[in-house]
């Protein structure tokens, strides 16, 4: 009986011998091999650390950072190789991921709205309509509702930094040298005009759900379009709006066509202030109903006024000129690749240029502060969105 369970005890021994010399004894932390569905993330976290690191795919560098989120557009097997660069413990681990067509067909429109936060403006309240009572959660709700799939609802941002933030049900891909998604709004051509008449640019920033959450709490990055650069361009702008005061009195321009000059008062980083009026047109409350804050404040990059009076002074004929390129609400719906954004032009908030693999999550902000007499603010609208790589 002694003899017997010694024996038994030394072959266990020798058993877990034989093991750890084919099992290593710390675990890396990444399986041999993955199989996941085409635009959807991989998040590869390794357990070991080294000095420096290399990611490879199909033998091609593709980070060196230590952790590394895989994505691919096109179905097929992707060879990938994580290396740790060290003097101690230098490793190479090769691996393969099979990408695979998803399961459920995929929509190119915008599957979700996580955000809508509109600035004041004479189509707040309205596009999408407050009813009494509605929450943030609501007025969210209903901006969905209004611009997912192909509903084609406008949703007004309001005047300058009023915003909106959207998503798919996949990972928008950043193919390059390719435009990867597209914007609709309501931007038209005057009458013979190629440049313009009704453009109210929408800056558009990108960012990637980074923490694989769903939610968009992850870096933003802004799209540099054709202004980024003009020296006129105020970048850090801040612009804060204050609830109508009730005592105010109330002033009509002498066309009658603005009702109350002096309704929602607005101060800003540049020392300015001013006023959007409400107008005979729109009679609703234009500060965001659902809110109690008695003020509103929003940070971004500022456009140059883009509105020509063309009245000579009198207020009555203003020309909005569209920007070249890189905007929403800012060319027409029918000049596809000018409403198209390329997630290469992302950069960070220094103004570098920033290499996303692809983006979750997408915001739009209206970009200008102006207002042009009986048209009342310029404010950015959209409709619909659509990723260009799904057909
Ligand atoms: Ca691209
Ligand atoms: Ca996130
Ligand atoms: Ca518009």
């Amino acid at each position: 009986m002694k003899a017997l369970k010694h024996i038994s005890i030394s072959l266990l021994s020798a058993l877990a011998a034989a093991c750890s010399e084919e099992i290593p004894v710390v675990n890396l932390g990444i399986d041999d091999s993955y199989t996941i569905e085409r635009m959807t993330k991989l998040p590869l976290q390794p357990a070991l650390t080294g000095q420096s690191y290399c990611w490879r795919v199909n033998g091609e560098q593709v980070s060196t950072d230590r952790n590394y989120v895989f994505m691919a557009a096109d179905e097929g097997t992707y060879h990938l190789s994580f290396e740790i660069i060290d003097p101690e413990n230098p490793m190479r681990f090769d691996f393969d991921v099979r990408v695979v067509h998803e399961e459920v067909e995929y929509s190119p429109y915008i599957a979700k709205v996580y955000e809508y936060c509109p600035a004041p403006g004479q189509f707040v309240n309205v596009m999408p309509e407050y009813s009494d009572g509605d929450t943030y959660a609501d007025m969210v709700r209903k901006a969905e509702e209004s611009i997912s799939g192909t509903n084609d609802v406008l949703v007004s941002l309001g005047g300058f930094g009023g915003y909106i933030t959207f998503g798919f049900d996949h990972t928008v891909i950043n193919i390059p040298g390719q435009k990867d998604f597209r914007i609709w709004g309501n931007a038209f051509n005057e009458l013979g005009s190629t440049n313009g008449g009704s453009a109210e640019p929408g800056i558009v920033m990108v960012s990637l759900d980074t923490n694989c959450n769903g939610l968009p709490d992850d870096p933003w990055y802004e799209l540099a379009g054709s202004e980024y650069h003009n020296p006129l361009t105020i970048h850090n702008y801040l612009i804060t709006y204050h609830q109508p005061n009730p005592n105010r009195e109330i002033v009509a321009d002498r066309t009658g066509a603005l009702t109350d000059l002096y309704y929602i008062p607005w101060t800003d980083s540049e020392g300015q202030s001013g006023y959007i009026a409400k107008n005979q047109f729109h009679s609703q409350d234009y500060f965001p109903k659902w809110l109690d804050s008695s003020t509103l404040t929003f940070s971004g990059t500022l456009l140059p006024p883009n509105a020509e009076d063309r009245s000579g002074g009198r207020g009555t004929n203003f020309f909005l000129a569209s920007y070249p390129w890189g905007y929403a609400d800012n060319k027409p719906n029918d000049e596809a690749d000018l409403c198209s954004f390329d997630i290469a032009w992302a950069v960070d908030p220094a103004g570098t240029p920033i290499a996303l693999p692809g983006i979750d999550f997408v915001r739009v902000y209206t970009g200008v502060n102006q207002y042009c007499g009986w048209i009342g603010e310029t404010s950015t609208e959209i409709t619909r969105a659509a990723d260009l790589h799904i057909q």
